[in-house]
Protein backbone atom coordinates (compact mmCIF):
# COMPACT_ATOMS: atom_id res chain seq x y z
CA UNK A 1 0.00 0.00 0.00
CA UNK A 2 2.33 2.81 1.50
CA UNK A 3 5.12 1.68 -0.31
CA UNK A 4 4.41 2.68 -3.86
CA UNK A 5 2.37 6.00 -2.63
CA UNK A 6 3.92 9.30 -3.77
CA UNK A 7 3.24 12.11 -1.50
CA UNK A 8 -0.28 13.33 -2.65
CA UNK A 9 -1.43 9.65 -2.43
CA UNK A 10 -0.18 9.65 1.35
CA UNK A 11 -1.95 12.98 1.81
CA UNK A 12 -4.87 10.99 0.41
CA UNK A 13 -4.56 8.00 2.14
CA UNK A 14 -4.27 9.28 5.26
CA UNK A 15 -7.70 11.23 4.80
CA UNK A 16 -9.25 7.86 4.26
CA UNK A 17 -7.53 6.41 7.71
CA UNK A 18 -9.40 9.54 9.60
CA UNK A 19 -12.61 8.78 7.72
CA UNK A 20 -12.32 4.53 9.56
CA UNK A 21 -10.20 3.06 6.59
CA UNK A 22 -10.28 -0.97 8.13
CA UNK A 23 -6.58 -2.56 7.70
CA UNK A 24 -6.79 -6.07 6.51
CA UNK A 25 -4.37 -8.76 8.08
CA UNK A 26 -2.51 -8.81 5.11
CA UNK A 27 -2.50 -4.79 4.83
CA UNK A 28 -0.80 -5.14 8.91
CA UNK A 29 1.93 -7.18 7.79
CA UNK A 30 2.96 -5.39 4.46
CA UNK A 31 2.80 -2.25 6.72
CA UNK A 32 5.07 -4.66 9.53
CA UNK A 33 7.48 -5.66 6.82
CA UNK A 34 8.66 -2.29 5.90
CA UNK A 35 12.21 -2.13 5.85
CA UNK A 36 13.79 0.98 3.83
CA UNK A 37 13.86 4.19 5.49
CA UNK A 38 12.19 5.75 2.72
CA UNK A 39 9.53 3.49 2.83
CA UNK A 40 9.51 3.67 6.59
CA UNK A 41 9.50 7.46 6.30
CA UNK A 42 5.80 7.40 4.43
CA UNK A 43 4.70 5.69 7.29
CA UNK A 44 5.82 8.11 9.47
CA UNK A 45 4.57 10.75 7.08
CA UNK A 46 1.07 9.51 7.21
CA UNK A 47 0.69 9.08 10.90
CA UNK A 48 2.17 12.09 12.27
CA UNK A 49 -0.75 14.07 9.11
CA UNK A 50 -3.45 12.11 11.07
CA UNK A 51 -2.01 13.11 15.04
CA UNK A 52 -1.60 16.59 13.47
CA UNK A 53 -5.69 16.60 12.46
CA UNK A 54 -6.41 15.60 16.00
CA UNK A 55 -3.94 17.37 17.90
CA UNK A 56 -2.36 20.07 15.77
CA UNK A 57 1.35 20.90 17.17
CA UNK A 58 0.37 19.81 21.12
CA UNK A 59 2.00 17.20 22.97
CA UNK A 60 0.75 15.91 26.61
CA UNK A 61 3.31 15.26 29.18
CA UNK A 62 3.20 12.68 32.41
CA UNK A 63 5.68 12.35 34.76
CA UNK A 64 6.32 8.84 36.47
CA UNK A 65 6.34 7.83 39.78
CA UNK A 66 8.40 4.48 40.67
CA UNK A 67 7.12 3.96 43.98
CA UNK A 68 7.93 0.67 44.77
CA UNK A 69 10.53 -1.71 43.20
CA UNK A 70 9.58 -4.76 45.36
CA UNK A 71 7.41 -7.24 43.02
CA UNK A 72 6.06 -10.44 43.59
CA UNK A 73 6.25 -11.71 39.99
CA UNK A 74 8.82 -13.51 37.91
CA UNK A 75 8.50 -11.70 34.28
CA UNK A 76 11.07 -12.30 32.16
CA UNK A 77 12.19 -9.38 30.54
CA UNK A 78 11.37 -7.25 33.63
CA UNK A 79 14.71 -5.89 35.77
CA UNK A 80 12.61 -5.85 39.42
CA UNK A 81 11.33 -9.76 38.66
CA UNK A 82 11.76 -10.92 42.17
CA UNK A 83 14.43 -13.20 41.22
CA UNK A 84 16.88 -10.48 40.85
CA UNK A 85 18.75 -9.17 43.32
CA UNK A 86 19.14 -5.89 43.26
CA UNK A 87 18.60 -3.34 45.51
CA UNK A 88 14.80 -2.46 45.92
CA UNK A 89 13.17 0.31 47.65
CA UNK A 90 9.39 1.55 48.44
CA UNK A 91 8.94 5.35 49.06
CA UNK A 92 7.59 6.46 52.17
CA UNK A 93 4.19 8.35 52.05
CA UNK A 94 5.50 11.69 52.86
CA UNK A 95 8.26 11.23 50.36
CA UNK A 96 6.12 10.24 47.56
CA UNK A 97 4.27 13.44 48.93
CA UNK A 98 7.44 15.43 48.50
CA UNK A 99 7.64 14.15 45.12
CA UNK A 100 4.21 15.26 44.44
CA UNK A 101 5.33 19.21 45.34
CA UNK A 102 7.59 19.46 43.58
CA UNK A 103 6.14 17.95 40.15
CA UNK A 104 3.33 20.10 40.98
CA UNK A 105 4.50 23.16 38.63
CA UNK A 106 6.25 21.56 36.39
CA UNK A 107 3.60 21.75 33.64
CA UNK A 108 3.05 17.97 33.25
CA UNK A 109 -0.67 16.76 32.82
CA UNK A 110 -0.90 14.29 34.67
CA UNK A 111 1.39 11.81 36.99
CA UNK A 112 1.77 7.90 36.62
CA UNK A 113 2.29 6.22 39.81
CA UNK A 114 3.77 2.84 39.15
CA UNK A 115 4.80 -0.39 41.39
CA UNK A 116 6.27 -3.73 41.15
CA UNK A 117 3.22 -6.04 42.11
CA UNK A 118 4.87 -5.28 45.89
CA UNK A 119 3.38 -7.66 48.59
CA UNK A 120 3.27 -4.91 50.78
CA UNK A 121 0.35 -3.06 48.76
CA UNK A 122 -1.30 -6.72 47.18
CA UNK A 123 -1.77 -8.25 50.33
CA UNK A 124 -3.25 -5.19 52.32
CA UNK A 125 -4.34 -3.17 49.40
CA UNK A 126 -6.24 -0.78 52.17
CA UNK A 127 -2.66 0.62 52.06
CA UNK A 128 -2.84 1.33 48.26
CA UNK A 129 -5.88 3.39 48.58
CA UNK A 130 -5.11 5.50 51.55
CA UNK A 131 -1.59 6.35 49.58
CA UNK A 132 -3.78 7.48 46.57
CA UNK A 133 -6.28 9.24 48.81
CA UNK A 134 -3.26 11.42 50.03
CA UNK A 135 -1.81 12.12 46.77
CA UNK A 136 -5.34 13.25 45.24
CA UNK A 137 -5.23 15.55 48.52
CA UNK A 138 -2.01 17.30 47.66
CA UNK A 139 -2.84 17.74 43.82
CA UNK A 140 -5.53 18.48 41.59
CA UNK A 141 -3.59 17.00 38.16
CA UNK A 142 -4.73 13.67 37.01
CA UNK A 143 -3.29 10.60 38.11
CA UNK A 144 -2.62 7.53 36.25
CA UNK A 145 -1.83 4.04 38.72
CA UNK A 146 0.25 1.24 36.65
CA UNK A 147 -0.04 -1.17 40.10
CA UNK A 148 -0.06 -4.37 38.32
CA UNK A 149 -3.24 -6.99 38.39
CA UNK A 150 -5.67 -5.82 41.25
CA UNK A 151 -9.14 -6.75 42.22
CA UNK A 152 -11.61 -4.88 40.56
CA UNK A 153 -13.49 -3.82 44.20
CA UNK A 154 -10.07 -2.01 45.34
CA UNK A 155 -9.93 -0.75 41.43
CA UNK A 156 -13.40 0.58 42.60
CA UNK A 157 -12.39 2.06 46.03
CA UNK A 158 -9.28 3.94 43.63
CA UNK A 159 -11.63 5.28 41.14
CA UNK A 160 -13.77 6.59 43.69
CA UNK A 161 -11.12 8.71 45.38
CA UNK A 162 -10.29 10.04 41.67
CA UNK A 163 -8.24 8.27 39.85
CA UNK A 164 -8.42 8.40 36.17
CA UNK A 165 -6.04 6.32 34.36
CA UNK A 166 -5.14 2.64 35.06
CA UNK A 167 -2.42 1.07 33.24
CA UNK A 168 -1.74 -2.43 32.63
CA UNK A 169 0.20 -3.94 29.73
CA UNK A 170 -0.75 -7.25 27.68
CA UNK A 171 2.93 -7.42 26.11
CA UNK A 172 1.64 -9.61 23.55
CA UNK A 173 -1.60 -11.06 22.61
CA UNK A 174 -0.24 -14.02 21.03
CA UNK A 175 -0.67 -16.07 24.22
CA UNK A 176 2.30 -18.69 23.98
CA UNK A 177 4.75 -15.56 24.11
CA UNK A 178 2.78 -14.02 26.95
CA UNK A 179 2.94 -17.45 29.17
CA UNK A 180 7.36 -16.67 28.23
CA UNK A 181 6.96 -12.92 28.74
CA UNK A 182 4.69 -13.25 32.09
CA UNK A 183 5.45 -16.72 33.75
CA UNK A 184 3.27 -18.01 35.94
CA UNK A 185 0.46 -15.16 35.29
CA UNK A 186 -2.64 -15.67 34.08
CA UNK A 187 -3.56 -14.25 30.87
CA UNK A 188 -7.12 -14.13 31.11
CA UNK A 189 -7.06 -12.45 34.58
CA UNK A 190 -4.60 -9.49 33.14
CA UNK A 191 -7.71 -9.25 30.38
CA UNK A 192 -10.21 -9.13 33.21
CA UNK A 193 -8.54 -6.78 35.24
CA UNK A 194 -8.42 -4.40 32.82
CA UNK A 195 -11.91 -4.68 30.91
CA UNK A 196 -13.00 -4.34 34.72
CA UNK A 197 -11.51 -0.69 35.21
CA UNK A 198 -13.59 0.34 31.56
CA UNK A 199 -16.32 -0.83 32.85
CA UNK A 200 -15.57 0.84 36.57
CA UNK A 201 -15.18 4.08 34.54
CA UNK A 202 -11.38 4.54 34.48
CA UNK A 203 -9.72 5.41 30.99
CA UNK A 204 -7.12 2.50 30.34
CA UNK A 205 -4.11 2.12 28.55
CA UNK A 206 -2.66 -1.17 27.00
CA UNK A 207 0.64 -1.71 25.30
CA UNK A 208 2.81 -4.57 23.86
CA UNK A 209 6.63 -5.15 23.63
CA UNK A 210 8.31 -5.30 21.12
CA UNK A 211 11.66 -6.89 19.65
CA UNK A 212 11.63 -10.42 21.87
CA UNK A 213 10.43 -13.12 19.87
CA UNK A 214 7.73 -11.70 18.02
CA UNK A 215 7.31 -12.98 14.24
CA UNK A 216 5.10 -10.74 11.82
CA UNK A 217 2.50 -13.09 12.73
CA UNK A 218 2.37 -12.83 16.50
CA UNK A 219 2.45 -8.97 15.93
CA UNK A 220 -0.56 -8.81 13.99
CA UNK A 221 -2.51 -11.31 16.43
CA UNK A 222 -1.35 -8.42 19.17
CA UNK A 223 -2.72 -5.58 17.34
CA UNK A 224 -6.01 -6.92 16.54
CA UNK A 225 -5.83 -7.55 20.86
CA UNK A 226 -4.95 -4.56 21.13
CA UNK A 227 -7.96 -2.95 19.04
CA UNK A 228 -10.32 -5.38 20.97
CA UNK A 229 -8.36 -3.91 24.49
CA UNK A 230 -9.65 -0.71 22.71
CA UNK A 231 -7.69 1.16 24.83
CA UNK A 232 -7.82 4.83 25.25
CA UNK A 233 -3.80 4.87 25.42
CA UNK A 234 -1.98 2.53 23.94
CA UNK A 235 1.76 1.36 23.42
CA UNK A 236 4.75 -0.42 22.21
CA UNK A 237 8.29 -0.49 23.74
CA UNK A 238 11.25 -2.26 22.78
CA UNK A 239 12.42 -4.51 24.73
CA UNK A 240 15.48 -3.77 26.23
CA UNK A 241 17.57 -6.12 27.76
CA UNK A 242 18.54 -6.36 31.70
CA UNK A 243 21.27 -7.42 33.88
CA UNK A 244 20.20 -10.24 35.98
CA UNK A 245 16.97 -11.69 34.17
CA UNK A 246 16.81 -14.58 31.96
CA UNK A 247 15.83 -12.72 29.13
CA UNK A 248 19.62 -10.63 29.73
CA UNK A 249 21.15 -11.74 26.38
CA UNK A 250 18.13 -11.39 24.57
CA UNK A 251 16.84 -8.24 22.37
CA UNK A 252 17.43 -6.90 18.82
CA UNK A 253 19.12 -3.74 19.74
CA UNK A 254 17.13 -1.47 17.70
CA UNK A 255 14.25 0.71 17.77
CA UNK A 256 12.57 0.43 14.50
CA UNK A 257 9.90 -2.31 14.98
CA UNK A 258 8.90 -0.16 18.42
CA UNK A 259 8.49 2.76 15.70
CA UNK A 260 7.28 1.37 13.00
CA UNK A 261 4.23 -0.13 15.37
CA UNK A 262 3.53 3.48 16.77
CA UNK A 263 3.08 4.62 13.37
CA UNK A 264 0.75 1.90 12.91
CA UNK A 265 -1.12 2.08 16.18
CA UNK A 266 -1.90 5.96 15.03
CA UNK A 267 -3.31 4.42 12.01
CA UNK A 268 -5.81 1.76 14.02
CA UNK A 269 -5.56 4.41 16.59
CA UNK A 270 -6.14 7.67 14.77
CA UNK A 271 -7.47 9.70 18.08
CA UNK A 272 -6.02 8.15 21.06
CA UNK A 273 -3.43 8.88 22.95
CA UNK A 274 0.65 6.94 22.11
CA UNK A 275 3.12 7.36 24.30
CA UNK A 276 6.98 8.43 23.39
CA UNK A 277 9.06 6.89 26.45
CA UNK A 278 11.86 8.80 27.38
CA UNK A 279 12.78 5.82 29.54
CA UNK A 280 14.16 3.80 26.45
CA UNK A 281 16.05 6.13 24.40
CA UNK A 282 15.82 9.67 26.60
CA UNK A 283 15.43 12.84 24.83
CA UNK A 284 16.62 12.33 21.59
CA UNK A 285 14.65 9.00 21.32
CA UNK A 286 11.29 11.11 22.42
CA UNK A 287 12.16 12.89 18.81
CA UNK A 288 12.04 9.56 16.76
CA UNK A 289 8.93 8.55 18.55
CA UNK A 290 7.13 11.63 17.88
CA UNK A 291 8.29 11.75 14.61
CA UNK A 292 6.45 8.41 14.15
CA UNK A 293 3.50 9.45 15.63
CA UNK A 294 3.30 9.46 19.05
CA UNK A 295 1.53 12.68 20.90
CA UNK A 296 2.27 12.08 24.69
CA UNK A 297 5.79 12.23 26.57
CA UNK A 298 5.82 9.79 29.34
CA UNK A 299 8.60 8.87 32.37
CA UNK A 300 9.45 12.47 33.23
CA UNK A 301 11.34 12.80 36.19
CA UNK A 302 12.38 15.61 38.26
CA UNK A 303 15.36 17.24 38.05
CA UNK A 304 18.35 15.08 39.85
CA UNK A 305 15.46 12.08 40.75
CA UNK A 306 16.73 9.09 42.31
CA UNK A 307 13.67 7.02 41.62
CA UNK A 308 14.09 4.28 38.59
CA UNK A 309 12.62 3.75 35.66
CA UNK A 310 11.13 0.78 34.15
CA UNK A 311 14.04 0.35 31.42
CA UNK A 312 16.51 3.20 32.76
CA UNK A 313 18.30 4.28 30.24
CA UNK A 314 19.74 6.42 32.16
CA UNK A 315 20.79 4.31 34.72
CA UNK A 316 24.71 4.76 34.88
CA UNK A 317 24.74 8.63 33.50
CA UNK A 318 25.77 11.46 36.17
CA UNK A 319 23.28 13.89 35.15
CA UNK A 320 19.33 12.96 33.86
CA UNK A 321 18.25 14.91 30.84
CA UNK A 322 14.25 14.01 31.69
CA UNK A 323 12.79 17.13 33.21
CA UNK A 324 9.62 18.54 32.10
CA UNK A 325 12.12 21.65 31.59
CA UNK A 326 14.44 19.24 28.87
CA UNK A 327 11.58 17.45 27.28
CA UNK A 328 9.84 21.61 26.98
CA UNK A 329 12.74 23.14 25.34
CA UNK A 330 13.35 20.23 23.00
CA UNK A 331 9.64 20.15 21.77
CA UNK A 332 9.61 23.69 20.41
CA UNK A 333 12.80 23.47 19.10
CA UNK A 334 11.16 20.43 16.81
CA UNK A 335 7.85 22.58 16.57
CA UNK A 336 5.81 21.11 19.18
CA UNK A 337 4.37 22.41 22.20
CA UNK A 338 2.69 20.98 25.73
CA UNK A 339 -0.94 21.20 25.31
CA UNK A 340 -2.89 23.39 27.69
CA UNK A 341 -3.85 21.23 30.42
CA UNK A 342 -7.57 21.98 29.60
CA UNK A 343 -6.95 19.97 26.61
CA UNK A 344 -5.91 17.04 28.61
CA UNK A 345 -8.76 17.02 30.57
CA UNK A 346 -11.07 17.83 27.85
CA UNK A 347 -9.72 14.18 26.76
CA UNK A 348 -10.43 12.40 29.95
CA UNK A 349 -13.54 13.73 30.46
CA UNK A 350 -13.19 16.03 33.64
N1 LIG B 1 4.25 -4.03 37.86
C1 LIG B 1 3.22 -3.44 37.07
C2 LIG B 1 2.93 -4.28 35.86
O1 LIG B 1 3.79 -5.08 35.48
O2 LIG B 1 1.87 -4.10 35.26
C3 LIG B 1 3.55 -2.03 36.71
C4 LIG B 1 4.87 -1.85 36.01
S1 LIG B 1 4.61 -1.92 34.30
C5 LIG B 1 4.30 -0.23 34.00
C6 LIG B 1 6.13 -2.17 33.64
C7 LIG B 1 6.06 -2.26 32.14
O3 LIG B 1 7.30 -1.84 31.61
C8 LIG B 1 5.84 -3.66 31.64
O4 LIG B 1 4.47 -3.91 31.53
C9 LIG B 1 6.56 -3.69 30.32
O5 LIG B 1 5.69 -3.36 29.27
C10 LIG B 1 7.62 -2.58 30.47
N2 LIG B 1 8.96 -3.18 30.65
C11 LIG B 1 9.44 -3.80 31.74
N3 LIG B 1 10.69 -4.26 31.52
C12 LIG B 1 11.00 -3.92 30.26
C13 LIG B 1 12.15 -4.11 29.45
N4 LIG B 1 13.20 -4.78 29.88
N5 LIG B 1 12.13 -3.60 28.20
C14 LIG B 1 11.04 -2.94 27.74
N6 LIG B 1 9.93 -2.73 28.47
C15 LIG B 1 9.90 -3.21 29.70
C1 LIG C 1 7.26 4.77 30.66
N1 LIG C 1 8.43 4.04 32.62
O1 LIG C 1 6.37 5.40 30.12
C2 LIG C 1 7.13 4.35 32.11
C3 LIG C 1 6.24 3.13 32.31
C4 LIG C 1 4.02 2.78 33.36
N2 LIG C 1 2.69 3.23 33.31
C5 LIG C 1 4.80 3.54 32.33
C6 LIG C 1 6.54 1.97 31.40
O2 LIG C 1 8.29 4.47 30.06
FE1 LIG D 1 6.85 -7.09 38.45
FE2 LIG D 1 5.69 -5.50 36.68
FE3 LIG D 1 8.28 -6.15 36.45
FE4 LIG D 1 6.46 -7.98 35.98
S1 LIG D 1 6.76 -6.08 34.79
S2 LIG D 1 8.29 -8.27 37.24
S3 LIG D 1 4.88 -7.44 37.43
S4 LIG D 1 7.37 -4.95 38.05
Amino acid sequence: MIKNMNYDDLDAFSKKVIKGFEFTDSDLEELLKLSKDEELEKLFYVSRKIRNYYFGNKVFLYSFIYYSTYCKNKCTFCYYNESNSITRYRLSTSDIIKTINVLKNEGIHMIDMTMGEDPYYHSNPVKLVDLIKAVKKETNLPLMISPGVIDSCVLKEIHDIGANFYALYQETYDPMLYKKLRIGQSYQKRIDARNAAKNIGFLIEDGILTGIESSVKSLVVSLRGLQKSNPDMVRSMTFVPQPGTPFENKGQNTNKMELKIISILRLLFPDRLIPASLDLEGIHGMVSRLDAGANVVTSILPNNSKLEGVVNYDRDFEVRERSAKNVISKLEHIGLRPAPQSDFNRIIGI
